[in-house]
């Protein structure tokens, strides 16, 4: 099997674990022959550079010494080629294998991630911040990638190093062997406990970045705030006290380093040295050969450095855990379950509601929606009008299912919404959001964004001429093929809603609700709009949540909101008879476009 396909046979969901040594074994499914041929490399790597010393031993004591040569001088000349190619070699396919095991496994857990963050709710988006959502997705990754790909790897070469090392120097001489290694405890505590400080500080500077980098990108998206309010030296300053903190933290990181190398250093000089003096001593005295000597001076030198990394590999390795468990913790959460429920319809809903005593809550305890109840037939309009806060957009959210209402019930053609596949609302409810998000894309793209199959143009284009957009769309040089955002055109507030308005008419929703969605947009394309949205509105349910009374007055059905609770309903007229908020609110607008005309026809 392929890589690729490794990659995507597997269903990530098992690598979930408690145990995080299952979880990782888990997850390198597809991957764990080559990562044992990896490590199987780095031995054989390993044993060739240990017998290339014991060679030179032989060379030297059969060519110089008192033993005579049994073996050719081209075969021994061969022996060091080969070994040094054995050597290379291995340690190549080590770094090839090591290296394909950990970018596959964590190219399938970034896939599984992202994945599953479509997946997650509502709430628990609400609940989490983004920057951390991608920290995780990102660097978190990105330690688990390196603990697979040097971690691991590195801290079972050093292993196999030392036992094949020094077992070769017990075979040599055990008194020797025994010298050669009396400051290793010394040198592993040292880094151990080096590194453990080393990746405080680091995580520290770390922050620091993060908190830099979080200052700059508020400042870049609020740049018209910071000019607005000419707070530009504030701004300024407070970069500089960033980037200060940063740079020291950075200097001490710096620091450290620059102390531990050269001191570990000298330590394995030193070690070094006594086991050259021991062994010259012993070399002198007839001991050992000469070439044990030198066998010995090289074998020494892999046993020792190599060591000044196992403290750095054990603490890197420890971190490394932190962030799989940062991981996992969002590969816990539960995904939202999107085809869940025992009513499957064929079609699409008539659009009956029925609401009975309605509550609904975000966090248990603080009730934001409570005892809704009405009813409204399939085709018809239910505006909704309130203060800031009074829930209209919490209520209309319930419909999708974003969130789940507490108690009482919502009945679709009859049936209880709970009983209705996520899935399936969503296809046939479109919501155009208060505040609607267009992608870096095309504006054809952003509008065809909500039907999963190829639009052809006449619709895309009925779809703006609708929501009073085709116009400004077509003056655009590049029309519908402009680009949002960024790289492309900047659309005004109301612009954006109404594409956001096409996007969702597109989608020919039997359910369609507008949250405040021609607020941006001047009373007369809102006019427009409404005009053209008498067509589209026929024959589906509308839920129109607007502060114009003007806006609404055609409704069907008006609800008053307030702190949750529906304070009055009804028709327009019946409205305007009750002594109430609808009345209040009605008086102050006609006032207040009263005096407007009036100041309009004494100007002109
Ligand atoms: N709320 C909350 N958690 C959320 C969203 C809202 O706790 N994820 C709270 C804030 C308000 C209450 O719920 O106190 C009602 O919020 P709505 O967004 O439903 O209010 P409106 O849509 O009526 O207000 P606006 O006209 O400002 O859009
Ligand atoms: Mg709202």
């Amino acid at each position: 099997m392929s890589i690729a396909q490794a990659v995507l046979n597997y269903d990530l969901k098992n690598a979930i674990s408690n145990n995080r040594f299952v979880g990782l074994w888990r997850l390198m499914r597809g991957f764990r022959l080559k990562y044992f041929g990896a490590v199987v490399s780095v031995g054989i790597s390993a044993g060739a550079k240990m017998v290339t010393y014991m060679l030179l031993r032989y060379f030297v004591d059969s060519y110089f010494g008192e033993s005579s040569p049994t073996v050719g001088l081209p075969l021994i000349a061969l022996g060091f080629v080969g070994l040094a190619l054995i050597e290379g070699g291995f340690s190549f396919l080590s770094g090839r294998w090591a290296a394909q095991t950990s970018e596959g496994t964590t190219r399938r857990l970034r896939n599984y991630i992202y994945d599953h963050i479509q997946h997650l709710s509502f709430k628990y988006h609400s609940g989490t911040s983004t920057g951390e959502l991608i920290q995780r997705s990102t660097s978190d990754v990105d330690a688990i990638r390196r603990f697979f790909g040097d971690q691991a790897i590195g801290f079972g070469r050093v292993v196999l190093l030392f036992v094949i090392n020094f077992g070769a120097l017990l075979r040599l001489n055990v008194q020797l062997a025994l010298v050669s290694v009396v400051a290793i405890p010394v040198v592993v505590l040292a880094s151990a406990f080096f590194f453990r400080k080393i990746t405080k500080a680091y995580e520290q500077f770390q922050e620091q970045d993060a908190v830099l980098s979080t200052t700059l990108q508020e400042n870049l998206s609020g740049v018209r705030v910071v000019k607005a309010f000419a707070r530009q030296q504030y701004e300024i300053d407070k970069f500089e006290k960033d980037n200060f903190e940063k740079f020291k933290r950075g200097k001490r990181l710096l620091l450290m380093h620059s102390m531990f190398w050269p001191v570990s250093d000298v330590i394995c000089g030193l070690q070094i040295l006594l086991g050259y003096y021991v062994g010259a001593t012993m070399a002198m005295r007839g001991e050992i050969t000469v070439g044990t000597f030198l066998a010995y001076m090289g074998l020494i030198v892999w046993i020792i450095f190599p060591m000044r990394n196992l403290g750095r590999l054990i603490v890197q390795i420890s971190t490394g855990m932190v962030s799989y468990n940062r991981v996992m913790d969002i590969l816990r959460e539960n995904r939202e379950d999107l085809d869940s429920g025992d009513v499957h319809p064929a079609g699409p809903p008539r659009g009956e509601l029925i609401f009975q005593n309605v509550s609904f809550e975000y966090e248990p305890g603080k009730k934001v929606l409570e005892d809704i109840s009405f009813e409204c037939q399939p085709g018809q309009v239910i505006a909704l009008l309130g203060s800031t806060g009074s829930g209209k957009t919490s209520l209309v959210n319930l419909l999708p299912r974003f969130y789940d209402y507490t108690s009482g019930q919502i009945l679709l053609d009859g049936v209880e919404l709970k009983r209705y596949p996520r899935r399936y609302l969503r296809r046939h409810i479109g919501i155009v959001e208060q505040e609607p998000f267009l992608f870096s894309r095309s504006i054809r793209e952003n509008i065809t964004y909500g039907v999963g199959r190829e639009v052809p143009q006449e619709e895309v284009e009925a779809a703006a001429k609708a929501a009073a957009i085709h116009d400004v769309i077509q003056s655009f040089p590049q029309g519908y093929h402009t680009l949002v955002g960024e790289k492309g055109v900047t659309l005004s507030g109301g612009q954006k809603q109404r594409v956001a308005i096409a996007r969702t008419l597109l989608k020919n929703p039997r359910i369609l609700i507008l949250d405040d969605s021609t607020s941006s947009v001047d009373t007369e394309t809102e006019a427009e709009i409404r005009q053209a949205l008498q067509n589209l509105m026929k024959d589906r349910t509308t839920f129109i949540i607007a502060h114009r009374i003007q806006s609404i007055m055609i409704a069907d059905l008006i609800l008053v909101m307030d702190g949750g609770h529906i304070v009055q309903c009804g028709r327009h007229e019946d409205l305007l008879e009750q002594d109430g908020i609808y009345r209040k609110i009605y008086n102050i607008q006609t006032r207040i476009e009263e005096e407007l005309n009036k100041e309009i026809a004494s100007a002109g």
